[in-house]
């Protein structure tokens, strides 16, 4: 049994989608960040940083914070969605780490800039929006050569990005345009997995929590 410690957000959906996808028994816990719970020291002595996700294995006794750790041991645990040796396991890792140090924060400063910041600054709106359309333009080279992100076969890699491809555009719907429209290869990929059962299931985690989602 996994516990898994998330809120509504790209970050919260992307391990929800893995366990499901790997039927992995787990019960998600909410972390309201809206409501700073993710400063509660509960919540800290599982994961120092403050951040949503947040797992703790009770077969293992594995505790883990870092979306991109999360998907990387689940995924190791199983033998599942992470091939297993030679260049697609790195080609996946290094699609695996462009979502974390690249797309998330990324997307995530573009959120905050247009949408919620008490001033509005346009050298920050349009930093991120320029780097936010340069991002969905490389996913989109990608894809054009690759049936998934890390290569032919479905992976963590897919599952860290698809929820942030889809909160950015749903998020900025003014500033992006129709991105997918543009991008042809992204649209398919995302049509693709927004028909998966636990795509399905993950992207709506915690979405019997009385809570507001983000
Ligand atoms: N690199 C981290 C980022 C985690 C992250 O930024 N989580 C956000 C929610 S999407 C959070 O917990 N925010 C609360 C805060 O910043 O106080 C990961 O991939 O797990």
């Amino acid at each position: 049994m996994i516990d898994l410690y998330t809120w509504k957000t790209p970050n919260g959906r992307k391990p929800a989608i893995a366990l499901e996808e790997l039927q992995l028994d787990y019960v998600a816990h909410p972390v309201d960040i809206g409501r700073d719970e993710q400063f509660l020291p509960g919540f800290v002595a599982i994961s120092p940083n403050s951040k949503i996700p947040a797992i703790v294995d009770r077969d293992t006794g594995v505790t883990l914070f870092e979306s991109g750790a999360i998907l990387q041991y689940l995924a190791e645990k199983t033998g599942q969605l992470l091939p297993t040796g030679g260049a697609p396991r790195y080609t996946t890792l290094q699609w695996l780490h462009w979502q974390i140090g690249g797309v998330g924060p990324m997307f995530g400063q573009l959120g905050f800039f247009a949408n919620r910041a008490a001033e509005r600054i346009p050298l920050a709106v349009n930093r991120y929006l320029t780097e936010s359309r340069r991002l969905l333009d490389v996913l989109e080279q990608r894809l054009a050569h690759s049936k998934y992100v890390g290569s032919d076969d479905y992976s963590i890699a897919d599952i860290a990005i698809y929820p942030w491809v889809v909160a950015v555009m749903a998020g900025n719907p003014t500033l992006l345009g129709d991105a997918r429209a543009s991008r042809p290869s992204m649209d398919r990929w995302m049509s693709e997995l927004a028909q998966r059962p636990a795509v399905i299931k993950g992207m709506n985690v915690l979405q019997d929590d009385a809570s507001a989602g983000t």
